[in-house]
Formats: C-alpha cells, structure tokens, sequence
C-alpha cells in the first residue's frame, strides 16, 4: 500500500458546487444516481475517489462516457481533460446488506430486525458514490432516499423539503432533504430505518427556534432523557463560552448498535452507538452516564470546530478533533468537580498516551505520514492534540485565548484550514504561542527532571529544569519544546502557598529564581498537569506526603497520591520509597476527604492500571511481576485502612436515585470502599456485597456490587452473574457489561474467555460485543501475554481483517509494547506478530503492523 504525505498537499483541480443524490434502497442492493456541478478551480486531471462501487454509467454535459474516457484503477476514477464546467451524471450500485466494515451505507442488525445507516468518516463517501472525497471539497447537498415501507425512517442531513409515496409502488416511499450549508463529504449522513424519536427543543441565543430529536429503537426511547439534557446544556455552553450558536433547524441524533466508534458528528445528523447516547439509572452505571454527555457535547461542539471550520487535509484531523477534545473536557469539568474531571482526562491520557508515546506507534499530534488515515484516530491525535490546546489557553489566559478563538471562528467560518491556520489566529493578541507548532511536529513525551537549591543567605531558591524527549526513529532529532510549568511554593510550617508562578522551560535546561524566600518551601510542580510531560523532581517522600496533606487544589494531591504510589511500584526500575509515608498520609486524608468529596476520595484510592505501569517500562516488562506489586500495596492499603472501612461503608449509605455530583461521588466511593473490605477480608464485607447488589437503585450500585463479587471470587458470585444476566438480557449494553466483567476479572484464564467468544450472544459483526470480550481481556496483561492469550487475541484480529479492518487494526495497536517484555514473553509475542503478518489482508492491518514490528 502507498504512503500519502504532508508535504505532497496539492489544492484540488475541481470543486464541487452541489451534488444531488438519490438513494434507492432495495432488498438486496442499494443504486446510488448523483448529480455533481463542479468547475474547475486549478490545472490538472478532474479525480473522483470510490471503493467498493458498481459502475452502471458515468455521463459528462450530457454525454455518456465510454471506458476510454476514464481511467479506473486503485480506488480512482479520473478524467483528463475535462472542460471548466463539467456536470458528471453517475449511476452505481452497492450492497450495504453485506457491508461488515462498517463504513460507507451499512446494514446493521439482522432478521426483522434491520436498518441503514451511513459512516463517512474518514474516507467512506466513496464507498456510496465516486466523489472527490477530500475534506477541502465543500458542496451543497440535496438527498433523496427512496426505501420501502418497512422503514418509515428516512433522514438525511439538513431540512426535509418533500416526503411522500412513490408513484406507482404502494409499498415505497421516499423523502428530499436539502443542507444549506457547503460541507465536504465526510459529514454526509442517510439513515432508514424504523425508529421511535423523542423530541425537544431550543432557542438559541441569536433567536433561532431549532427542533431537536433523538432517533432510537421503541425499546430503547426512554433511555434518551440523558443525553437531550446533555444536548441542550452544551448548545447553551457553547454560546456561553466561545459566543457559538446553532445554525440549522433541526438537531438529530440517531441511535445504533453496530458502530465502530463512539460518535459521529454529521452535519445536524449525528450517528450514535447506542452505548455513547443511550442512558438510564437502572442500565447505565454513572461513568458511561457520565461520558455519555460528554460525548453529546463532543458531537455538539464538532458544528464549529469541525463542520464549519474543517481540516484541509487528513493530516490535521488534530485541528479539529484536539480543540473539540479540549472544548468538551472543558464543558465536563464545570458539570463535576474540576478536580475529578482533570484526574480523569490526566489518568486517560498517562494510561493510553504516554504508552503510546513510548513504542513503536509513536507519531506527532500531526502526523506527516500515512498509508491508512483510519489508524490515526488516536489518543495522540486526541488527548494529546487537547493537552496543546489547554497549553495555549493557559498561557493566553483565558480573556486572549477567546479573543483568539473568535477571530478563529471569524476568520476562517465556512473554510477547510490547517494547524498553522489555527496558531496565526489564536495570535491576533500575542504571538507567543507560535513555538506550540513543534509540540504538533514532535512525537514522544518529554521528561522533565529537576530540583532545587535554598540559599538561605539570599533568601533564594532556585528550581533548575532540564527537558528530554526521546528520539523516535524516522524523524528530526527533538529539539526542546515550549513546556509551562505550574509552580507554587508552600512554606514547611504554615503549609501555605507563599508564592505562585507560571515558569516556561522552553530551553534545554533552565534555572528559575525565586527571591525573598524566608525558608526552604516545598514546591508544588505541574499543578493541574499544565503539560502533558513526565516529572521526576528529586523529591523527598515526605515533602510529596506534605503536599497530599497541603496542596490545595485536588488534582495536585491526586497527583501526588500518584507519584508516592508510582515510586512505590515502580522501585526495580530505580525509584525507591517504602509504602509506609503513603500509607500514613493516606489514613490522615481519607477521613475527612470522604465527609468533604467523597468523588475525589474515591480517586486518591486508585492505583495506575498495568497498562500504565507498563508504559514507563521499556524493557524486560514482567507483567506477573507488576500485577504482583499492585495486588501486594492493594491488599496493604487495603489492610492499612481496615478498620475504616465499615465506618465509612456505614457513612455512605445507599438512598433513592440522584444525578447530582453528591449522589455519584457517594456511590464512587461506596464501590471503592466495598472492594477494599473484601481485599482486607473485613468481617461481613461479603453480606454488603450481596445486599448492595439486590437492593441496588441504580447499575452504579449493581454493577459496583457484582464486578466486587466475581474479582474477590465470592462464593456465590456464579449464582449473582446468572441473575444479572437474566434480569437484562433483552439489554444489549448490559449484556455487553456482563461479558466485560468476566472478560476483566483479576481472575480470568483464557479458557473463560474462550468460552465467552463461543456464548451464544457473541456476535462478530458488532463491535461493542467483541470490545466487551477482547478489550476487556487486553487489560489482564499476565493472561494476554501468554501462548494462549496471544492465540486468541491474534486469531480475533484475524478473523476481522477483511471483515472490519478499523476494528482489527485498533485492536492490533493494544499489542504494540511487544518489545518491552520479559522473555521468554517478547519472543512468543514476536512469532505471533510475525505469523499474523503472513496472513494480514487490509491495508489498515498491513500498515499497523509493519509499525509494531518495526519496534
Ligand atoms: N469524528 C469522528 C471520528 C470517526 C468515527 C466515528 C465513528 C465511526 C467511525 C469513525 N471514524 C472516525 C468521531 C469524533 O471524534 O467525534
Ligand atoms: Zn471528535
């Protein structure tokens, strides 16, 4: 497969002005007529992309073509030649009722049970018509869709113009709806189906009344409550924080099973898997509730930062998808405690993208290369791209950073635009943020070491910072980065701030001044992780257990919590601390902090995944070794703390169902506390399990209950996961709970899992069944990397590479720290990799796999 480069970017010859689509669905095959007006814009051949099509005719102005005025071949269709103004009439003819990748028109459910959805992006608009499916090519679509009855449901972006019944076939119908807005044809969007819809509405700050509705099966109508909340909260959001309003008369959003990703931000059309839109207490624990909204609001913020202002090409899908991540974290965090929304985003991004920062699929936030643009839907392109964003918008502060966005929205509405684009605009009041450019050019995540130095003399203390990025191979040596460190000083007695600074390290190693400093302070670093870099600071263990009891800002002592524990666990890889000062800061903290915010209670208890420890080993990574630690300082803190635990469990008492943050804080902790008496064996812990289970409100509390009972291996946990499998069979995403709590259990062996993918509720050709078994099995490292965890674990990717290569090839990308293992670990998992590459099909697979190898 051929490598497409940044560098290469060439302007299209052609625009298209409007397309017109008509859309026939039949039985078995779908035809596709279109209508596109292009002119001519620059020299060259007029290109249209398209996969997976049946040719039935192409004309030009009126003239039919024959195949020696075209060329076909790898995915293109070009016309040399072509006049100015061309008008291209094209018929083909495809068949989404066999379409298992998922992209493209789709069939998804089976039997009476069916309907038809559309997934373009990135590049699956060709695979509906022959287009050029760029996103610098923005055009005014019109769509008829013509189905039959059975599906009542026929949408498409924008505004319905005509529906009615086609002449002569009483079992047709069809329905027009015209986009007044030029989008390029990643955010095209059909639908026919036959759906229940819950309806809303909103007034926009500019006067605009706009019909909002939420597609979804009948079965599933009432679970929509949450996210039209969530919906209208971050339209009134976004016109809060950064003056944007709605600019069509209708919002919809449409639920579906059998998705490969979360959302999809359609313009005035989103597509949904159900597990990102659907809600309720009885079904949804509070997390998935939680990230349901943030997804809504995802979606939401995508109309600007995305549909309005698109990318120019693939290459900056950071552009859009960094500030929306941005945006949207911003919006969660004044919905919670800022605090835990931060502890969040920051845990996310230590466990998945520092570890991808550190192998072989290391890439910069924009990459320059790429032969399959659907493996660069990552956590770097995304939470990485977010960390910039939030970099800029702290050292612009936050009256500049708007000014600067709203010269972005002015500058740019209605065009498709780069990285660079967005840096000149944010600078409309400073150009300081220029230098942010390397942090989108320069894989891997820097180290920032340091310590100080008191003069007691001068009253001066001196902060010296180094910085360090690995260099990734294929690219430029790093050169250092603009990295802002925020930076308080606390005095030793009083435990007060005495002095707060933002200190920039832009240069290899820098000294930082402070004056008038009457006695050594102890210094706060990295406050609110103000970058996205790892910290060794020579600290003392006891000045980071002074911090967790004075720093006054929850995610500092959240992340102190995590570098005592980090330091604690990580001691074969040269850090070296006893758990004694953890535990005692830890006993002296909880108390109160459960009484004040039981949430940020509940995530000074956490303990970084193995995936995170993982990703700051590099070599001769012993998984057993590493679950062995967590497991011992688990079971320590848990026996440390053993005779709080029935006074707090005590404390938290379950009540009648609330949404509010107190209610889901209580229920956070309430779960932490019932794991912890079940490791520390405290007397009766295992009655609270039973009981909490059974007079459960809500699945936070069910589900708390029943993950408690299978990891601890209770004695009845088999009687309490048949119960909750039939309580909620008839519920897909529970269902898929229930696979993924027996898929994740400390406990798991591969021959459960092998059981679970031979269940009769497994299905292949839904992603979120197959993440419920294999990702969930991924996060068992010990099991995973083993002879027969990689038998299975491969043969899944296997058995996706041509049926969804998006799928398989993310699934792929978990193996990618292959390298860093123990042997005789590493070895079996390299013959693995290397047998999987005999086989490999898709090109997304080939290319995923050329790069884990290469490590
Ligand atoms: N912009 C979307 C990214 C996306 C996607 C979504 C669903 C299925 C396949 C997809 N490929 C790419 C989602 C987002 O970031 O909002
Ligand atoms: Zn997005």
């Amino acid at each position: 497969p051929s490598k497409i480069n940044l560098k290469d970017y060439k302007k299209p010859s052609f625009d298209v002005e409007t397309i017109d689509l008509d859309i026939k669905l039949f039985e078995t095959y779908a035809q596709i007529d279109s209508v596109l007006k292009m002119v001519r814009q620059t020299t060259g051949d007029l290109v249209l992309f398209g996969e997976d099509l049946e040719l039935l005719m192409v004309k030009m102005n009126g003239s039919q073509l024959g195949t020696e005025d075209y060329q076909q071949q790898a995915g293109k269709l070009t016309i040399s030649d072509a006049p100015n103004e061309v008008t291209l009439e094209i018929q083909v003819r495809i068949c989404p009722q066999t379409n298992t990748a998922l992209e493209g028109f789709y069939m998804a459910g089976s039997g009476d049970d069916t309907m038809f959805v559309t997934q373009c992006e990135p590049e699956g608009f060709r695979k509906i018509t022959f287009y050029p499916d760029r996103p610098d090519v923005l055009a005014i679509f019109t769509t008829r869709l013509e189905a039959d009855k059975r599906y009542p449901t026929l949408l498409a972006n924008g505004n319905l113009v005509e529906a009615g019944e086609v002449t002569d076939e009483p079992n047709r119908h069809y329905a027009i709806w015209h986009d007044p807005t030029n989008k390029p044809s990643y955010l095209f969007a059909c639908v026919v189906a036959d759906l229940d819809v819950l309806t809303d509405s909103y007034k926009t700050s500019e006067g605009r009344n706009v019909l909002l509705e939420i597609y979804a099966k009948s079965a599933d109508i009432d679970k929509c409550d949450v996210g039209m909340q969530a919906l209208k909260d971050a339209m009134k959001w976004d016109e809060v924080n950064y003056g944007r309003a709605y600019d069509l008369d209708r919002y919809m959003i449409v639920a579906v099973s059998q998705f490969n990703m979360g959302a999809m931000e359609n313009k005035g059309l989103n597509i949904f898997n159900t597990a990102c839109v659907l809600s309720s207490p009885e079904t949804t624990t509070d997390a998935r509730s939680f990230s349901v909204k943030a997804i809504i609001a995802h979606e939401y913020f995508h109309n600007w930062t995305g549909n309005r202002i698109t990318c120019r090409d693939w290459f900056q899908l950071c552009l859009k998808e960094g500030f929306t991540v941005y945006r949207d974290q911003s919006f969660s965090a004044d919905q919670q405690s800022s605090a835990v929304q931060r502890i969040d985003d920051v845990a996310t991004l230590r466990a998945h993208q520092f570890s991808e920062d550190a192998g072989p699929l290391a890439h910069p936030v924009r990459p320059e290369s790429f032969v399959e643009i659907n493996n660069f839907y990552t956590t770097t392109v995304y939470e990485k791209g977010a960390e910039i964003v939030r970099m800029i918008a702290n050292t612009l502060g936050q009256e500049d950073f708007r000014k600067g966005t709203d010269e972005y929205f002015r500058r740019y509405d209605g065009q498709a635009v780069t990285v660079e684009d967005f840096l000149s605009a944010l600078s409309i009041t400073d150009n300081k943020i220029e230098d942010f450019i390397d942090w989108y050019r320069q894989p891997g995540t820097p180290v920032v070491s340091g310590h100080q130095n008191y003069d007691s003399a001068t009253q001066t203390l001196t902060i010296t910072l180094s910085q360090q990025t690995r260099h990734v191979s294929g690219f430029d040596a790093p050169k250092p980065l603009p990295i802002p460190v925020a930076t308080a000083l606390f005095d030793k007695d009083s435990g007060n701030i005495i002095a707060e600074r933002m200190l920039l390290l832009d240069q290899a190693t820098q000294t930082f001044a402070c004056e008038d400093v009457a006695s050594e302070p102890v210094v706060s670093l990295l406050r609110d992780f103000s970058a996205p870099v790892q910290l060794n600071y020579d600290y003392q263990d006891e000045d980071l257990a002074f911090l967790l009891t004075h720093e006054t800002n929850g995610f500092n002592r959240w992340q102190v919590t995590q570098m005592l524990v980090n330091r604690i666990l990580l001691q074969g890889q040269g850090s070296k601390s006893s758990p004694d000062v953890y535990l005692q800061a830890l006993a002296q903290t909880l108390p109160r902090l459960a009484a004040d915010d039981a949430m940020l209670a509940a995530r000074l208890l956490d303990i970084p995944s193995a995936q995170e420890l993982a990703s700051a080993i590099n070599k001769n990574y012993d998984p057993e070794l590493i679950k062995a630690q967590r497991e011992a300082l688990y079971q320590q803190v848990a026996e440390a703390l053993k005779d709080q635990w029935a006074g707090l469990y005590e404390q938290l008492p379950m009540q009648s169902y609330e949404d509010s943050a107190d209610a889901r804080g209580t229920r956070a902790l309430r779960n932490v506390v019932l794991d912890m008496a079940l490791t520390a064996n405290v007397n009766g812990a295992v009655e609270w399990a039973e009981q909490q289970y059974n007079n459960a409100s809500c699945m936070t509390e069910r589900f708390g209950a029943l993950k408690a009972m299978v990891n601890h291996q209770v004695t009845n946990a088999d009687e309490y996961l048949a119960d909750f499998y039939e309580r909620f069979q008839e519920n897909d995403l529970v269902i898929d709970l229930w696979f993924s709590v027996q898929a994740s259990a400390d406990t798991v062996s591969t021959d459960v899992i092998q059981s679970l993918l031979e269940h009769q509720d497994f299905d292949w050709n839904t992603p979120n069944r197959v993440r419920s078994v294999i990702s969930a099995f991924s996060s068992q490292p010990t099991v995973l990397w083993t002879q027969e965890g990689l038998e299975i674990y491969t043969g899944v990717i296997k058995k996706l590479d041509d049926a969804n290569p998006v799928l398989a090839s993310r699934l792929l990308q978990t193996l990618a720290r292959w390298n860093t293992l123990v042997e005789p670990r590493r070895q079996m998992a390299h013959n693995k990799l290397l047998d999987l590459q005999k086989h490999a099909a898709s090109k997304h697979v080939i290319e995923s796999l050329e790069s884990v190898l290469k490590a």
